[in-house]
């Protein structure tokens, strides 16, 4: 069976069933599209103001500048930073949501601080006494601090002070250091209003501010703060793909991104009132499943299991057995109700911020979450008996994953190493032994999400099987994640496609050598992982045999990750090209002159096969710097 749209069986057999059932899919809109736009892709379309729209002629003797006299450096750059805005905003809102959840586990409620050692090292960032204090008075105190982070009207912010001296230094240098969280971001909002900012080098720097913030202060603050309330990420096993749907269970899929709701899905889930309901209209039990970063969320802390990647979402209400499709925000397709209401699956959205025509709004209140999970889950219960039957298919494809490797978990599995040896425990040694002796030539972090334009998981997994034939041990977020498990990078016996040193650190620790590492906004585990490294041999990020790439990215939020991972000393292949080739200046900026500043640049190859031969190429060269 082969498919131009996925490499993935399971979900060519979804789209073949989509036909028949007459239901239309993100390929058949995507088919309708074409060909798309040339001013949009080469980024040089203005709509800021209403005396455009305006366009620039790339090829021909038409303009060359908008009505205002904006050239193409500026309109690109200013699209550009638009997007970092809109990524780091949606990044950013959800850590000040988790913070506002601490506040509230705080002052009382369905919350709770699960661990309350992470909860010190936090409250230590943010300057926070924690001497003599009880765990609920620091968890308070934390919190504010962390909200103040997202507006703080003097001084910087404060997350980004746990990064190595050398870092520091070049973000003070070259004067980007985020002053608060929302305001880098309102700021772009300003700096590209109509008739502000035109110099595109100035444009891109608040750009890159404003990803400083979301790297090492919105998603840092909501990964922190998510293990301080729902759990310490820890190796589990789990399966992924649409087989793990149930015939005779109530499949409930949580979609979307903030833990807040799917982890009390999970908890609320276990509900003795709801099991019994369930039993009552003939399902076996309640089968919550994750989609997207959710799913990341609570695949880490529950080993719930990974029902599928973004360009899935639509392939699960397929199969006709999703009794309900649980939403909150970011990358829920609005089309879903559309695939649900050819079946009998019901979406509820559950966010003031995203309600979609045609969903049931069962709007959630962290104040009353555990009675509200009960009745959203009710709500897929009682429509269980709904289903039509001759539309019922589930695939039987799902594979065998290990998951669960936040730095702290990564850090204790490789003690093991350690404790073989007698040498002290609880620090990276055993990573940077293993690089410095070649065993592992370097570190690689592929991340991000599915788009149209690439085959689906093909990019990401080509490209994760060349690197970890090579030895590069490979950490992974988002819907890269789900790619990796379903094609079985995550599982044990995934060793034998890898180098013989990865083979061997894979046998001794026990790992697979695709180490699952989180959500979207859990990148920021990627920044701390190769922070410490850098710290402990003394060395910038820059400095270490490590890359990033993001194969199929397609969200605004890909473009403030990869701003930041750049402007934090990763060199990172795009899958796909950001509208930026419409300026000659801004495209050298982001793929050769941002080297000289940050000590990182953007790379652009399509082919996973080339791209992986570029990041080891890197890899190979800073190994050789290094003289290692
Ligand atoms: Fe055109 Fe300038 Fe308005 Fe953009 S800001 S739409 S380039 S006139
Ligand atoms: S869910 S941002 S499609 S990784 Fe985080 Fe996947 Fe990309 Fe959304």
């Amino acid at each position: 069976m082969e498919d131009s749209r996925t490499i993935e069986t399971a979900t060519m057999k979804m789209i073949e069933k989509a036909k028949k059932d007459n239901v239309e899919t993100a390929w058949d809109r995507a088919e309708k599209m074409k060909p798309q736009c040339g001013f949009g892709e080469t980024g040089v379309c203005c709509r800021i103001c209403t005396m455009g729209p305006c366009r620039i002629d790339l090829v021909g003797d038409g303009p060359k500048r908008g009505v205002c006299g904006a050239d193409a450096d500026t309109i690109v750059a200013r699209n550009l930073i638009r997007m970092i805005a809109g990524g780091a905003a949606a990044h950013s809102d959800h850590g000040r949501d988790i913070s506002h959840t601490l506040l509230m586990a705080a002052e009382g409620s369905d919350y709770e601080v699960k661990e309350p050692e992470k909860l010190i090292a936090v409250a230590k960032v943010f300057g926070v006494e924690t001497e003599g204090k009880d765990i609920k008075e620091i968890a308070k105190e934390t919190a504010i601090k962390a909200l103040e982070d997202f507006g703080r009207y003097e001084g910087l912010t404060l997350y980004p002070y746990t990064a190595n001296e050398k870092r520091k230094k070049i973000w003070e240098k070259n004067d980007v250091w985020p002053r608060s969280i929302d305001r880098e971001i309102v700021q772009i909002m300003h700096q590209t209003h109509m008739g502000v900012d035109a110099d595109y080098v100035n444009l891109i720097q608040q750009g890159v501010r404003a990803s400083i913030g979301d790297g090492w202060g919105g998603s840092m603050i909501a990964t922190e703060l998510s293990d301080v309330l729902f759990g310490l990420p820890k190796p589990i096993e789990t399966e992924a793909n649409l087989g793990v749907l149930e015939k005779n269970m109530v499949n409930i899929v949580a979609h979307g991104h903030e833990p807040t709701l799917s982890d009390m899905i999970v908890q609320a889930s276990q509900d003795n009132e709801l099991l019994e309901r369930a039993k009552a209209v003939g399902a076996e039990g309640i089968n919550v499943v994750g989609m997207c970063c959710t799913g990341n969320e609570i695949v880490m802390r529950h080993g719930t299991r990974m029902a599928g990647n973004f360009l899935q979402q639509e392939a699960a209400i397929v199969t006709g057995a999703v009794d309900a499709m649980i939403v909150d925000v970011q990358c829920i397709m609005p089309s879903v109700t559309q695939v649900a209401s050819c079946y009998h699956t019901k979406v509820i959205s559950t966010s003031p911020k995203a309600k979609i025509p045609g969903a049931i709004h069962i709007q959630f209140d962290e104040k009353h979450a555990y009675e509200i999970a009960k009745k959203i889950i009710l709500e897929g219960v009682e429509n269980f008996k709904n289903r039509i039957p001759e539309k019922v298919h589930i695939p039987e494809e799902k594979s065998q994953a290990i998951v669960g490797f936040s730095v702290e978990s990564i850090i204790k599995g490789l003690d093991k190493v350690v404790i073989a040896s007698a040498q002290p425990t609880g620090t990276v040694k055993p990573l940077v032994d293993c690089i410095v002796s070649g065993v592992l030539r370097g570190a690689a972090g592929v991340v991000g999400c599915n788009n149209h334009k690439v085959q689906h998981n093909y990019g990401h997994v080509e490209l994760i099987k060349d690197l970890i034939k090579h030895d590069v041990i490979v950490v992974v977020t988002g819907c890269t994640a789900y790619a990796c498990a379903e094609a079985g990078l995550m599982k044990p016996e995934a060793k034998e496609l890898c180098g013989p040193g990865l083979k061997t650190v894979c046998e001794l620790v026990g790992i697979p050598p695709v180490l699952h590492m989180g959500s979207c906004v859990d990148c920021s585990r990627i920044l701390i992982l190769l922070n410490e490294v850098a710290k402990y041999l003394n060395l910038d990020i820059s400095d270490l045999p490590a890359a990033g790439a993001a194969p199929e990215w397609m969200s605004e939020k890909a473009v403030s990750i990869g701003t930041y991972f750049v402007t934090s000393g990763v060199y990172t292949v795009l899958g796909v090209c950001p509208p930026v080739l419409g300026s000659k200046n801004v495209t050298k900026l982001l793929t050769e002159d941002v080297e000289g500043i940050y000590g990182g640049k953007f790379a652009v190859e399509p082919d996973p096969h080339k791209a992986a031969q570029l990041m080891i190429d890197h890899i190979e060269a800073k190994r050789k710097a290094l003289g290692i």
